[in-house]
């Protein structure tokens, strides 16, 4: 063993988890995982990372032969630990046939993604596949695909002429009933390519969905200087992120395959629906609102908005119309999960930016934010904050802040959104105008939107988005 403590390559389990989408969550919070259940209980579950679009993960890690320091964000101080998960590290569109030669080994059962929303190509609506998306156009009729979804197809094909059972898809993405969704969009394309790999996919592949939750926030270059300093090793890919982590895992995996993730604290459950609303809901609901709200105000992290009051005011305004919509998983109390939530945002350790947050905005307002004001609708209940939430999206999306500076929104249909904002003169017009979007706001509940969410988008324009949160709170 070298001097550091460190188990060298070649004595690293082998491969048997490929990761698409190798971004700093999964090597936060999976990768962790991953690495302390085979501490506790061994196994062959080694990582092939593979990053869908740039070079630069696999260029970073490299230099420490796909090491990297996780460090803790507490608020007593920094906790480095260095992670040896990893095996490989592959870049799709250098050499996509590599990461298909290493998914279809029968080596490998488990493929587990965080490709973020917008990777699976689909409409956010209706939790279809986009089948006139280009990635998928390329993917109908390429054996290299550029995809997560074709990835997942192709390499499935493979595993099929060869005789080799699926592996088991393990998508860890902020989606609902994530496993189901993207189970439907892979035989959505397989069918269009096959239609018995189809059948074979259906009757003998495994889509578990998940819910996972660790806040980890896009290193910095400082956070890079920093964390050397700290550990005294040069470190190009560390990653930062809260003490607090939680996934829970639908255990359903073929032939029974998987590490076990229960030894590393995974609850495994039967069925993980309950966990993953309260998580989509609660935390990423109120995280978008605080992240379009604090952004349009100047606030640069969710620790900064949640110690302005009138913000910490509209979170817990939003739990409390947020709460009636969730099924509580058993044993757990939602009120305590608010205050958790609360005292996790607050921690001035993590910098995380609500620009950060603001991304795909698009791809992630129907999970986190109208499922819910869907269910309050029905019910009679009010949906005062979260409609302010929407207006706050709205007048982020029309692209300047409240000083007037030029927002840089990044969402696939930003251009899109911009264009639709941009061609009216009130706020009921950008409002019905921007509701007009199917992709994510379908038709009959558009047409319910209109009056709750131009009144807050009339208050956010005319007197701001300090105004429009207080009065959603009175
Ligand atoms: C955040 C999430 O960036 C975002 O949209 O809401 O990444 C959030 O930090 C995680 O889901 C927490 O588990």
């Amino acid at each position: 063993m070298p001097a550091d403590g460190q188990t060298p390559a070649a004595t690293r389990p082998a491969t048997g988890i490929v990761h698409l989408g190798l971004g700093a969550f999964f090597r936060g919070f999976g990768c962790v995982y991953v690495a302390d259940a085979m501490a506790a209980s061994g196994g062959d579950w080694g990582i092939a990372g593979v990053s869908l679009r740039s070079p630069a993960t696999r260029d970073a890690l490299r230099l420490r032969d796909w090491r990297y320091t996780s460090v803790t964000l507490a608020p007593e101080g920094e906790a480095p630990r260095d992670i040896s998960v990893l095996n490989d590290v592959l870049v799709a569109p250098e050499d996509p046939e590599a990461v298909l030669a290493i998914m279809a080994d029968p080596a490998v059962r488990i493929v587990t993604l965080t490709v973020t929303e917008k990777g699976y190509c689909h409409n956010p609506a209706t939790g279809e596949l986009n089948l006139d998306h280009p990635d998928i156009q390329h993917d109908l009729t390429h054996e290299l695909p550029v995809s997560a979804p074709g990835f997942l197809v192709r390499a499935l094909a493979r595993r099929k002429a060869n005789g080799t059972a699926p592996f088991t898809v393990l998508t860890c993405d902020n989606l609902p009933k994530n496993g189901k969704l993207v189970r439907g969009m892979v035989l959505q394309l397989a069918s269009r390519i096959d239609p018995a790999l189809a059948d074979w996919i259906a009757a003998k592949g495994k889509f578990p969905s998940t819910m996972v939750d660790r806040i980890t926030p896009a290193t910095t270059d400082a956070d890079i200087a920093r964390i050397a300093l700290l550990t005294g090793t040069p470190d190009a890919a560390p990653v930062l992120h809260e003490p607090f982590s939680q996934w829970a895992v639908e255990d359903d995996f073929v032939d029974d395959a998987r590490p076990a993730l229960e030894d590393a604290g995974v609850e495994m459950v039967v069925d993980v629906t309950a966990h993953e609303d309260m998580k989509l809901r609660m935390l990423n609901g109120t995280h978008s609102a605080l992240a379009y709200t604090g952004y349009l105000v100047g606030h640069e992290t969710i620790a900064d908005t949640v110690a302005d009051r009138d913000f910490a005011r509209y979170a817990h305004a939003l739990w409390d119309e947020i709460m009636p919509a969730v099924t509580a998983p058993e044993g757990v109390s939602l009120t305590d999960y608010a205050d958790a939530l609360m005292s996790r945002y607050a921690n001035p350790a993590i910098r995380h930016r609500t620009w950060q947050i603001a991304m795909d905005g698009s791809q992630k307002l129907p999970q986190r934010i109208l499922g819910t004001v869907r269910d309050n609708l029905d019910a009679g209940r009010s949906v005062a904050g979260l409609c302010t939430a929407i207006a706050a999206w709205m007048r982020y999306v029309s692209g300047t802040d409240e000083a007037g500076k030029c927002i840089d929104v990044r969402d696939p249909l930003a251009d899109r959104l911009f264009a639709l904002a941009e061609a009216q003169s009130s706020p009921a017009d950008i409002v019905a105008a921007l509701l007009s979007v199917e992709e994510i706001f379908p038709a009959d509940l558009a047409a319910r939107l209109q009056e709750p969410v131009t009144r807050a988008a009339t208050v956010i324009w005319d007197e701001g988005v300090r105004a429009a949160i207080t009065r959603a709170v009175s």
